[in-house]
């Protein structure tokens, strides 16, 4: 009984903690509707409670049926994408990507998408005892499929006199965080969305875009433009920095400096032919990847609800925004 008192004050706080329009440009009306951190939050931290979702791992494998399970229970229809590869030391893996689709018949579709597996090193940890310590990924993995559930269940709930005018999908990219670390070994990186860039989930699937995320919920985080989606994408990087400015969210897309060339997933959605731009987190501080980057300190005690409300709303206003 407590049990489910408990919980049903916990729905009751989590529905609550999203009434509020904290959209901080008084003069401009959104039709987004407004995407809760809180909830956000809670799917950051129900996947890292399976533990690090490291390739052929029993945590990976559950946590992946979790995400395909959630997704569906708002609706989406639910793709699965089983592929092989083998990391850069030769380790046969099992990839699972996971594609969520919103209106699948629409032709003007855009893709959201952000890996979902977690690093099995972490070979940036202060203390070298830790290198070959798999880390949660509450920052580096499970942030930004944490905000795409978001936007999946308000896709979802938004009424029939608001709904999107495009298609959408939800990409959760595995394998991508497996690579090797300084080596310019840039094929270790992204094996999931490598793999998609030439076979896609349907024959024959294309999107006028994509945004990827990364890192997308540490604490003093900002986004700056980052140089291949500046080069495949600029219209995309405007596009996405000029929503967040209009709702208020311009510290965190930050044109202060440019954020350098970074292999992640958009670059192989660019190579098979979608401009795709990164969205990716950098420390406001040093300039750099976050501090947790690669250590065990990328846990669900360094997650920043405000930096999930930032990246979330920005998305839904652009997909709420974009034309058919
Ligand atoms: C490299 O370090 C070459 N790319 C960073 C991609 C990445 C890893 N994003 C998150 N983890
Ligand atoms: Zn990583």
């Amino acid at each position: 009984m407590r049990r489910i008192l408990s919980t049903l004050l916990g729905f009751t706080l989590l529905l609550m903690g999203c009434k509020e329009k904290p959209v901080v440009n008084a003069d401009y009306v959104s039709p987004a509707p407004v995407f809760c951190e809180d909830s956000a939050y809670a799917y950051v931290a129900e996947q890292c409670a399976f533990g690090p979702r490291v390739m052929n791992s029993a945590a990976h494998d559950s946590c992946g049926e979790y995400i395909a399970r959630k997704f569906k229970s708002f609706g989406a229809v639910v793709y699965d994408q089983y592929a092989d590869a083998k990391l850069y030391n030769g380790t046969p893996v099992k990839m699972r990507n996971i594609v969520a689709s919103y209106n699948p018949e629409a032709a003007a579709r855009i893709l959201i998408a952000g890996h979902w597996d977690s690093r099995q090193w972490a070979d940036n940890d202060p203390d070298a005892a830790n290198h070959n310590t798999p880390i949660d990924g509450a920052n580096d993995g499970a942030s930004s499929i944490g905000v795409m559930l978001e936007i999946a269940r308000q896709l979802q709930l938004a009424n029939d006199s608001n709904q999107v005018k495009i298609g959408v999908d939800l990409i959760c990219w595995d394998a991508e965080d497996s690579g090797e670390s300084a080596s310019g070994n840039e094929s270790s990186w992204c094996l999931g969305s490598q793999y998609w860039s030439g076979i896609r989930h349907i024959e024959g699937y294309t999107a006028r875009y994509g945004i990827n995320l990364d890192m997308v919920g540490g604490g003093n985080t900002v986004f700056y433009r980052e140089q291949y989606s500046m080069g495949y994408a600029p219209t995309m990087v405007d596009k996405v920095w000029g929503a967040a400015q209009r709702i208020g969210y311009g510290k965190f897309f930050s044109y202060d400096q440019d954020g350098g060339y970074i292999t992640d997933d958009h670059l192989q959605v660019n190579r098979g032919g979608i401009p795709c731009i990164d969205v990716i987190g950098f420390d406001s501080e040093n300039g750099g990847f976050p501090r947790t980057w690669h250590t065990l300190d990328d846990n669900i005690k360094h997650i920043n609800k405000e930096t999930l409300k930032a990246v979330g709303q920005t998305m839904l206003e652009v997909i709420w925004t974009e034309e058919n």
